[in-house]
């Protein structure tokens, strides 16, 4: 016999706004960690004290029994004792159903492998200029990050704009986004998906009871699958046909546009690159389907920088310019970062690159590090994988400490040339995240001068 217990499954930050979620609704529940001393262990029993977390390896038991596991996007669906409740008809659920359950406003929502923070902060600018009281919040992290359900608290929001993630929308089964978009698709979190398909079928569930479905032309893989329902509006970075977005040249220069109509030219977007240009069109996109003025979606695009830690300008020193792209956590984002930055410049890219693979197939950077790389500098714990699916394509080197990198760097530039950080890999193996990363960098990069 069951116990009608409903279980939360994680004691992040996901798990915190879940037990704090139910509360507010007076709904009973318990909470699980599969780790023995969970780092929000402390902080969970100051707030619930009359709860007693269970903590350590879990309970198959437990689960079998329970009503409802309302997963963490941290704890895989494969995990044995998960698995064995779902083969059991346990429900599944997670926190951005929840949210999608509660919200009282439109949402817009966006996923992808790579530029989901990046459209769903622009968006947020653009919410803003509007007037409207938007709620940015979901997988997106620093400093102003928010799980979404903690976006409920905010009384009178007009809008919700959620980044989500894979493992997110795994547990989500009907989110019902006004609008919603799958920005590109290349291979992230391998460690976690058994094919290229799952981790796309897990990403297309962003589709399931929306609106307006934003798909980009150029990448066949974000596409919508087959019998979707939602009406699509693609982007790409060529001509547009009508109700699509898209770029148009005149006379030398490059317009985002709509359908025919020229909205801005390409060069007044402030965040660099060309693949920013993508992730305008998108912006761009999404707005439109909720209803943003097109004049507020251009002031936000000729104001809002970019974020820290993307393909971000550090300084120049001594003719040269670097670019923190720390947040290149795959393959893919740094495949773009190269592109873009070797684009931009009359010199050559010195790269670097390296830490913890999440078994990624490097190979694939093999093109544009031949047409854009002079040498990789290679740092962390794969580095030596990284050298040895880079040889032939561009010269390498290893390095033992980010300063050492960023000294090698300088050592083989010429003015006109540009030092990228883009790791294309995780950061643990060194860092305490992304961001500690880009930061250390950029101090490498100050002792330079
Ligand atoms: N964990 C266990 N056992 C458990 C529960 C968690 O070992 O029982 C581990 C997980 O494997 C993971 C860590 O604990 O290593 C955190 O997992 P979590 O699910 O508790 O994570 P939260 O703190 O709730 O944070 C999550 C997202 N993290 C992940 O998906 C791993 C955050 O995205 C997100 O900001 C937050 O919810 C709010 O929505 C971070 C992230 O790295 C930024 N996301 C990945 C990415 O962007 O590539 C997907
Ligand atoms: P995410 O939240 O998906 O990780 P971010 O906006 O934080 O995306 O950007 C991460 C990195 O991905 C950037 O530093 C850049 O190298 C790359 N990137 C950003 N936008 C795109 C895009 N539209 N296509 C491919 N790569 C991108």
């Amino acid at each position: 016999m069951k116990t009608n217990e409903r279980i939360i499954v994680g004691m992040g930050v996901t798990g915190l706004s879940c037990a704090r979620y139910f509360r507010a609704l007076g709904e009973s529940f318990s909470i699980v960690d599969s780790r023995v001393n969970p780092p929000g262990l402390e902080a969970f029993k100051a707030e619930f004290p009359s709860i007693d977390p269970v903590v350590g390896e879990f309970s198959l038991d437990q689960f079998l029994d329970a009503a409802e596991l309302v997963v963490s996007p941290g704890v895989s669906l494969q995990a044995p004792a998960i698995k064995a409740a779902i083969d059991a008809g346990v429900t599944i659920t997670g926190d951005v159903d929840l949210f999608s359950r509660a919200a009282q406003a439109p949402i817009i929502a966006v996923t992808g492998s790579n530029g989901k923070s990046t459209v769903v902060s622009l968006l947020g600018e653009m919410a803003r200029i509007a007037g409207l009281k938007v709620a940015v919040g979901g997988n997106l992290d620093g400093p102003s990050a928010r799980p979404a359900l903690d976006l409920l608290a905010d009384k009178d929001c007009d809008l919700y704009v959620l980044e989500l993630s894979s493992f997110q929308l795994e547990t989500t089964s009907m989110l019902c986004a006004t609008a919603a978009a799958v920005l590109n698709i290349t291979e992230d979190h391998m460690d976690r998906y058994d094919s290229l398909a799952s981790y796309s079928a897990a990403k297309h569930r962003i589709f399931n009871g929306c609106g307006i479905a934003v798909v980009n032309r150029d990448d066949a893989s974000s596409l919508l699958p087959k019998g979707a329902v939602a009406s699509p509006v693609s982007i790409g970075l060529g001509q547009a046909e009508d109700g699509q977005w898209g770029i148009t040249s005149e006379e030398g220069v490059d317009y985002l546009c709509h359908g025919a109509s020229k909205v801005m030219p390409c060069a007044s977007i402030k965040m660099p690159g060309v693949h920013n240009v993508a992730n305008a069109l998108t912006a761009l996109a999404l707005g439109d389907a909720v209803g943003i003025s097109v004049e507020s979606m251009k002031t936000a695009l000729k104001r809002f920088p970019g974020l820290d830690h993307r393909c971000q300008w550090v300084s120049n020193v001594a003719g040269v310019d670097y670019y923190n792209d720390s947040k290149g956590t795959n393959v893919g984002a740094s495949v773009t970062a190269i592109q873009s930055i070797g684009d931009m410049i009359d010199g050559r890219v010195v790269l670097i690159a390296g830490g913890l693979d999440k078994e990624s197939d490097f190979s694939t950077m093999r093109p544009v590090l031949e047409q854009f790389v002079s040498i990789a500098v290679l740092i962390g714990r794969d580095a030596m994988k990284l050298a040895r699916a880079f040889k032939g394509a561009t010269e390498t080197v290893l390095a033992d400490s980010m300063q050492d990198a960023v000294k090698i760097a300088a050592a083989h530039c010429l003015p006109g040339d540009a030092v990228l950080l883009s790791p294309a890999c995780a950061s643990f193996d060194m860092f305490r995240g992304y961001a500690h990363r880009g930061e250390v960098f950029c101090a490498a990069v100050e002792e330079l001068k």
